[in-house]
């Protein structure tokens, strides 16, 4: 396969019309595939984005783009979990977690204070690890995370390997995690799912790895979202680039595609 195109594929679906037209965000996916692979890809996001527990979509945008630049490759972060008995626990392990980042918790309230005004913000908020504040100016918009995948095949030697069953979920996250943690600008991440019936997140970070909280919302929670706090003094514009734009395939000691 190492001569073929691989192209970046992206789905956005939402309900009551389009986003930009104030429609409510049902699922999102991002996929790097072969030409060989996009009918299957493009079945499997078609598939997410019509049994998604947010609703049914009415409007469905599929963007196919040859990919630009040479891809990145990472090992996946090294991922642990925090079994917590309620949400309460979950929000005050997350605190923790990042606090051990080397944030401090004045910035984590600043920053989560944000995030539970802004869940309706589609892709992640940008945050400036020394001072809480939002850096992106993307508005409602956010920083969507694409051109990102992890080959099926290495993933499942990867679940084997550690001993973990499949999650469809916890892939895609991982997959952005480690893409999001591969860049030297980035401190940490948090996030947990809008969808109402997950209620797993996560903080994710260079320095500790993806550390899964198993309660950060009530199930029934339609509410949730992404926050990356970076290092502020590098530049805004190349960082959002590189999330947005550099192709990042996990490898876990699969073979070279
Ligand atoms: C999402 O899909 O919106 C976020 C998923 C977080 C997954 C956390 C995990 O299970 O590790
Ligand atoms: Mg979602």
């Amino acid at each position: 396969m190492i001569n073929e195109k691989l192209y970046s594929i992206r789905m956005r679906a939402a309900a009551g019309g389009a986003h930009e037209k104030g429609g409510k965000h049902i699922s999102g996916g991002e996929r790097l595939a072969y030409e060989t692979e996009m009918e299957q890809i493009t079945g499997d996001l078609l598939k997410k984005a019509f049994s998604h527990q947010r609703g049914k979509p009415d409007f469905f945008n599929l963007v196919i783009e040859d990919v630009k630049f040479p891809v990145c490759r990472g090992e996946p972060l090294f991922v642990s979990t925090c079994n917590v008995k309620d949400p309460l626990e979950g929000k005050r392990t997350a605190e923790v977690l990042l606090c051990q980042c080397g944030l401090t918790y004045e910035v984590i309230n600043k920053a989560l204070g944000i995030l539970v005004n802004n869940f309706h913000v589609r892709g992640a908020i940008i945050i400036d690890a020394n001072t809480g504040e939002r850096l992106d100016n993307r508005k409602d918009k956010g920083v969507r995370v694409s051109q990102l995948d992890w080959r099926q095949s290495d993933y499942k030697n990867w679940c084997v390997a550690n001993n973990t069953a499949e999650n469809v979920r916890m892939k895609e996250a991982l997959t952005l995690a480690t893409k999001v943690c591969s860049h030297p600008a980035t401190i940490a991440e948090i996030c947990w799912s809008d969808d109402p019936n997950y209620i797993t997140g996560y903080v994710a970070s260079p320095k500790r790895g993806y550390e899964r909280i198993t309660k950060m919302k009530e199930k029934g929670d339609e509410h949730g979202g992404r926050l990356i706090f970076i290092d502020s003094l590098q530049a805004m514009d190349s960082y959002i680039q590189y999330l947005e734009k550099q192709p990042f395939m996990i490898r876990n000691g699969g073979e070279e595609k």
